[in-house]
């Protein structure tokens, strides 16, 4: 269903790999494009707008790497803006361990999919996680909606419960009963919909979700209904505390802007989506492999990184020389501190690094303060980073007003700065005895 979006985007990048460099000019073109395919494709105005301005800034702050072409690169800065807008990582299901009774609450409008996914999700939960699954009929206005969930579980090999087949909300009930009672581990409950959202529907979903108080809700919602899916998810989230989306058919031929909107307006991850018709059309969502379906060049994005890593390297090589001849500069702190906040969270990193943990135990890394040294150094000129000596005065207030810091603050980074630089010649020249060192120990830089 994506197929639009990758045709506009094939062709833009196209237009720019011809290009030296990227610049505003060469890019502009494509900017546009990819804009208009986000529209077309129905995602959300204030999403569009969001993700064209990052992709513009990362593109022009961007420094080129050699080994590859200027529309690679772009292709791999705009790969991960729809990575990070689909929601970086795939979400699990937050269920309790198969000795109690876990609860998943269908909710959505009608014909969404619930009855169909309720279906799919006991197969899933079967066979991945050997869960004993029951699934409740909470939808009694359809004529043939218990009929339908019967089949549903027989065709997932699970057991369904009817109850009384009048009143939702003791079906709710009597299922959790029946389900504690007969050792199941996992009730899935499936409701009604009705054509638009209407108080009744709300408020009598509501009181089951309250009732039984489910440990995932998960909103179905149709993803060939694009934006209208948006605005329902919104206000079954006001509603019901949704934890998870399921956006069915995505085998559709739609637009498929709903998957960019909703994360980001609603701020819930999609955690399935549906494909098919059948029992096993259900998959896990995983947005890196979706944006690369959607860009249709998963080979170029695997190509930049690996030319980054060479291209990190390089530049750390780059910068040992000039700490060894004391040329190190607030320029060069400034560019550490970005590729450590490129690097992911540092308390990751150090874990990555052997020994560097204990080492870095009576350390506190702080994030936030990484981010307030980069405004301090990003509201200096090129030529006071280059040469510190000159922030006195009413320089030093400036920064400090650009950095919506103190002054005390810019004086402690400096004092920071000069310690550091101390310290990093004295570490080369303890690495030249030791190559097998990790490459620079920014500790100091980070001690609150
Ligand atoms: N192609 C495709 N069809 C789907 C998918 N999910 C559901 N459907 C179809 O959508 C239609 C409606 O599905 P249901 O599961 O009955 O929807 P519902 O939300 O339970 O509907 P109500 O109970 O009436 O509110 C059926 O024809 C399903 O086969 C999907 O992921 N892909
Ligand atoms: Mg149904």
């Amino acid at each position: 269903m994506l197929d639009g979006i990758t045709r506009s985007l094939t062709d833009v990048f196209k237009t720019i790999s011809g290009n030296a460099k990227i610049t505003e000019n060469n890019i502009n073109k494509a900017i546009a494009d990819i804009r208009i395919a986000l529209l077309e494709a129905d995602v959300n105005i204030t999403v569009v707008r969001n993700f064209i301005n990052d992709v513009t800034e990362k593109a022009l702050g961007e420094k080129v790497i050699r080994s590859v072409n200027p529309g690679q690169q772009f292709i791999k800065i705009v790969s991960d803006e729809l990575v990070s807008i689909l929601g970086e990582k795939s979400q699990d299901l937050v269920l309790k361990p198969t000795n109690t009774l876990s609860i998943i609450l269908i909710a959505g409008l009608q014909g969404s999919g619930k009855t169909t996914t309720t279906g799919k999700l006991a197969r899933y939960l079967k066979t991945n996680d050997s869960r004993k699954v029951l699934l409740a009929a909470c939808d009694v206005y359809r004529p043939a909606a218990i009929d339908q969930l019967e089949r549903v579980a027989e065709i997932a090999e699970v057991d369904a419960f009817v109850g009384d087949r009048k009143n939702p909300i003791k079906i709710a009930k009597e299922a959790v009963k029946h389900a504690k009672r007969n050792n199941y581990d996992t009730l899935i409950l499936d409701t009604a919909g009705r054509l638009h959202i209407d108080k009744e529907m709300m408020e009598e979903v509501r009181k089951i979700s309250k009732e039984v108080k489910p440990d995932e809700t998960l909103f179905v919602a149709d993803s060939m209904t694009g934006q209208h899916a948006v605005d329902i998810a919104k206000e079954f989230n006001d509603t019901l505390a949704v934890s998870g989306i399921i956006l069915t058919k995505f085998d559709s031929d739609t637009r498929g802007g709903a998957a960019f909107s909703i994360k980001q307006i609603i701020g819930k991850p999609i955690k399935f989506v549906g494909v098919s018709e059948k029992v096993d059309g259900l998959e896990v969502f995983y947005p890196d492999r979706i944006a690369s379906r959607i860009l249709g060049m998963g080979d170029v994005v695997s190509l930049v990184e690996k030319a980054e890593k060479v291209y990190d390297e390089e530049e750390a090589a780059r910068l040992e020389k000039k700490i060894r001849k004391a040329e190190f500069n607030l320029q060069d702190f400034l560019e550490q501190l970005e590729q450590m906040s490129k690097m992911g969270p540092l308390e990751n990193l150090m874990e990555m690094i052997p020994g560097m943990k204990q080492q870095m135990q009576n350390v506190n890394i702080d994030e936030k303060q990484i981010k307030q040294q980069k405004a301090i150094i990003q509201s200096m000129t090129l030529k006071e980073r280059y040469d510190p000596r000159l922030l006195h005065g009413s320089r030093k207030r400036r920064v400090a007003r650009g950095a919506g810091v103190s002054i005390l603050q810019v004086d402690n980074l400096l004092k920071k700065f000069n310690k550091s630089k101390q310290m990093m010649k004295k570490m080369m020249k303890m690495k030249g005895n030791m190559p097998n060192m990790p490459d620079m120990d920014m500790s100091s830089l980070l001690k609150r």
